[in-house]
């Protein structure tokens, strides 16, 4: 069977939003409207402390959008974002919730961030969201949401190296960086993905 993964659908990625995407709020009616044709629908939550690490505010003397080491692993600095109960983290309002069958949390070590919906960045931590798919019989999934070139690319990658058939939606998703959304797709498809 097939699940569609929502990823990140997140008040924070939208336009208004404190790392907000552009046209984010383009993929909803789709998002929506792919929904009921999936047996199983299944979102991720970027989830993180108020001081987590890969919060620019964190590191005093760097900028947003600078790059630094963090604990052995390369760190992207963002503006606060997706803070564990705030209206940023929240769902969108415009997503339909009712198909969502289960929510895996994720960036929620102050330590480590965690792009995929699978593992931390360092594959240390699973959320458990491969066993689950497993578990409910999933050989396949769909992948969207935000962002096409960090945390739907992430996931896309750890679903493959889970054993997943993955499809990368190509329409319901937007990325931070065209560039960086190019190199992303290329190596996908490299490693088996189909995107459509
Ligand atoms: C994301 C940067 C930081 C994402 C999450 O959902 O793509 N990007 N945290
Ligand atoms: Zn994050």
């Amino acid at each position: 069977m097939t699940a569609l993964l929502l990823i990140d659908i997140q008040n924070d990625f939208l336009p208004g939003g404190s790392l907000a995407v552009a046209g984010g709020n383009e993929i909803l009616p789709l998002v929506n409207q792919l929904q009921p044709r999936y047996e199983l629908v299944v979102a991720t939550q970027d989830w993180h402390p108020a001081r987590h690490q890969s919060f620019a505010s964190q590191h005093p003397g760097q900028e947003v959008f600078s790059q630094i080491e963090l604990h052995g692993l390369p760190q992207t600095l963002w503006p606060d974002h997706c803070v564990q109960g705030t209206t940023g983290a929240e769902f969108s309002a415009e997503l339909h919730q009712n198909r969502i069958e289960a929510i895996f949390r994720k960036g929620t070590s102050p330590e480590i961030d965690s792009y995929s919906g699978f593992f931390d960045n360092g594959h240390r931590k699973s959320t458990g969201l491969a066993d689950y798919l497993r578990g409910r019989g999933v050989q396949e999934v769909h992948v969207c949401g935000l962002a096409a070139d960090y945390c739907v690319f992430f996931s896309a990658l750890d679903a493959l190296q889970e054993g997943f058939r993955v499809v990368f939606l190509e329409a319901a998703t937007r990325a931070i960086s065209a560039e960086g959304y190019q190199q992303a797709r290329q190596q996908l498809e490299q490693r088996g993905a189909r995107v459509q």
